[in-house]
């Protein structure tokens, strides 16, 4: 069949089965926009390449699926380099197409030209640049082959004008649709290993078997698996903790007795000191982050580490494991439990009651807390987060920003499903809420979606709620606004004498309500606690359009426990209510 390449593109994304992009048209990719018309492909228009981007994070974060963005060549490429590096930082899969000036022009610094490639080089899995029409359906395979296998990432591919314009004869083409075989064949040196070394996989569980004082450190590799429930079963079958990374919250139910929740720089008491202590450490999915470790050289000074990654540059990259394994988390895991039931299973462990007594010590002693306000002051932000999380669905996704309120969300909220928590952790990206959760909210249109976001973040992306309304996609955001860069201001009054240096942004200068009603959306302002819960009750009505609500909170309220950057996890800094914490 003969076809021209914007056609074969298309077709090609059809027969990955993708139903929805986001992306926004330009000179060098309308041949590609042209068959949309005639696709039963979804396009969201957006208002900003950024959030076409976020979009297609927060739909794969939500659905496990890949998130496509499409955007034109030059200024709208470089638009979606940070979703891109986003993307690449928290493993999500994505395939990013961007037009590109015809092949001849390429080098010239012609209009809207700029190396797409080159620039995004080093925040991609893999990218392409097609030099001819009949390349361009093996590359989408390709593609979407390298985003979703392996460690999920984002790829680009990069389309000269002239091979998918129908007006050149260069875009002329035979469709042909390559099969598995063809696109692995083609691939010679990328074979992820999947399955763990049988021989390592026993010693793991030797390992866990001589343990007294073992923590599972799930990271988000369990979601990129789907391996929540096989987590659960180690953890049940062993009786051990668990503590849930920033990009690993709904891997393991909050509710669950052996859960530990969040580790790490404001993580909780419990959760940074047990892995502190712990002799052995189960670390699946999860890298070692900084923002988990604090000082690498005090982390979890006496523990021996398993670590189970799919990416083998993980291994040893921070830490070097006891017991390395390459592998998909589920796969491995799976076989993980088989191992310790050949071995005796539970029964085989030695007593771990000590161990247990002193978690439960710290968990009585050391609890999340934050002073209440008194009459007449402002809201607390927690206060706000803990309304929310009672007065919602349980199975509620919840996209948040990055700063302050990204990390109280992460503490205060009870994530009791996988795929329910939505947010930028390895990058930290500013204006990742409004468009993630459209994107989330596209992919799971029967859920309600709630976006926290900071009044700074709130700022970068907002006119995104403008794509949310014209697309009808009634996603809920709640503002909270303390007229601050909260974040830095933390950093400012604890670590540079409270000296603000361009923190200040003003409550209400923007207005947020007028604002999210000139985009189309139902806007409110809630000043006192009384009037939070009416509130979200209303939110939760509308579903016809999005809802913002610019919560006033108070913008002295700083994220505890917290672990000052640079310092060992040892130096941990509780609520000044609970004393003098550290151990
Ligand atoms: C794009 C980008 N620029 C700057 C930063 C640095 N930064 C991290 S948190 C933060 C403050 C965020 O302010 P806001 O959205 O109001 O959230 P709050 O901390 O007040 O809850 C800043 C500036 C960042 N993470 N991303
Ligand atoms: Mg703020």
């Amino acid at each position: 069949m003969q076809m021209s390449g914007g056609q074969a593109l298309i077709k090609s994304l059809e027969l990955e089965g993708v139903e929805v992009m986001f992306g926004l048209p330009g000179g060098a990719i309308l041949p590609v926009y042209d068959p949309i018309i005639d696709s039963p492909i979804r396009h969201i228009l957006v208002r900003h390449e950024q959030g076409a981007g976020h979009m297609a994070e927060g739909y794969a974060h939500a659905t496990g699926r890949p998130g496509v963005a499409m955007v034109t060549s030059g200024p709208a490429a470089t638009n979606v380099v940070t979703p891109l590096c986003d993307a690449y930082m928290d493993s999500i899969p994505m395939v990013c197409i961007t037009g590109q000036v015809p092949l001849p022009s390429i080098g010239t610094d012609a209009f809207q030209e700029c190396d797409t490639t080159g620039i995004t080089q080093s925040v991609t899995k893999h990218n392409f640049l097609i030099t001819d029409a009949k390349d361009i359906p093996r590359v989408v395979r390709e593609a979407f082959h390298i985003a979703t296998t392996g460690r999920p990432g984002p790829v680009l591919v990069d389309v000269p004008k002239d091979i998918v314009d129908p007006k050149n004869p260069r875009s002329a083409m035979d469709w042909y649709w390559p099969t598995d075989e063809e696109i692995r064949d083609g691939l010679p040196g990328y074979r992820p290993t999947t399955k763990g070394h049988p021989r390592k996989i026993r010693e793991a569980a030797e390992f866990i078997l001589q343990s007294r004082r073992p923590v599972i450190y799930a990271g988000g590799g369990i979601l990129k698996a789907r391996a929540a429930e096989a987590l659960r079963e180690l953890a049940e079958l062993t009786g051990i903790h668990v503590v849930t990374t920033l990009m690993a919250r709904g891997a393991f139910p909050d509710e669950h007795p052996l859960c530990l929740g969040m580790p790490g720089m404001h993580g909780n008491y419990t959760a940074v000191t047990s892995m502190q202590e712990a002799d052995l450490l189960i670390a699946l999915g999860s890298r070692f982050d900084d923002r988990v470790t604090g000082k690498v050289g005090g982390f979890a000074p006496e523990a021996k580490i398993i670590h189970v990654d799919i990416d083998p540059a993980e291994l040893g990259k921070v830490r070097r494991p006891d017991v390395p394994i390459v592998g998909d988390c589920r796969l491995v895991i799976e076989e993980m439990v088989r191992a310790l039931r050949d071995l005796g299973g539970s029964e085989a462990q030695p007593d771990r009651n000590e161990w247990k007594s002193r978690i439960s010590g710290w968990q009585e002693k050391y609890p999340l807390t934050y002073e209440q306000s008194a009459d007449g002051d402002d809201l607390k932000p927690q206060f706000v987060l803990e309304n929310l999380r009672d007065n919602t669905p349980d199975d509620t996704i919840v996209v948040s920003g990055v700063g302050q309120h990204q990390m109280w969300t992460s503490q205060y909220w009870r994530f009791n499903h996988p795929y329910t928590w939505v947010n930028s952790g390895g990058l930290g990206t500013m204006g990742f809420a409004v468009p993630a959760a459209i994107g989330a909210k596209v992919g799971r249109p029967d859920k309600m979606v709630w976006a926290v976001d900071g009044d700074g973040c709130f700022q970068m992306t907002a006119q995104e709620l403008v794509t949310a309304t014209a697309e009808r996609i009634p996603i809920k955001v709640a503002i909270l606004n303390n007229a601050y860069l909260g974040m830095v201001r933390q950093w400012q009054e604890m670590f540079y004498d409270e000296r603000y240096s361009e923190v200040y942004l003003s409550p209400d200068l923007p207005d947020y309500k007028m604002w999210a009603e000139s985009m189309g959306c139902i806007g409110m302002r809630v000043e006192s606690p009384e009037e939070v819960l009416p509130a979200i009750e209303k939110a939760n009505e509308i579903d016809d359009r999005p809802v913002v609500i610019d919560f006033r909170t108070d913008s002295r309220e700083k994220v505890y426990p917290m672990v000052p950057a640079g310092l060992s996890n040892d130096d941990i800094v509780v609520d000044p209510t609970q004393g003098e914490g550290g151990h």
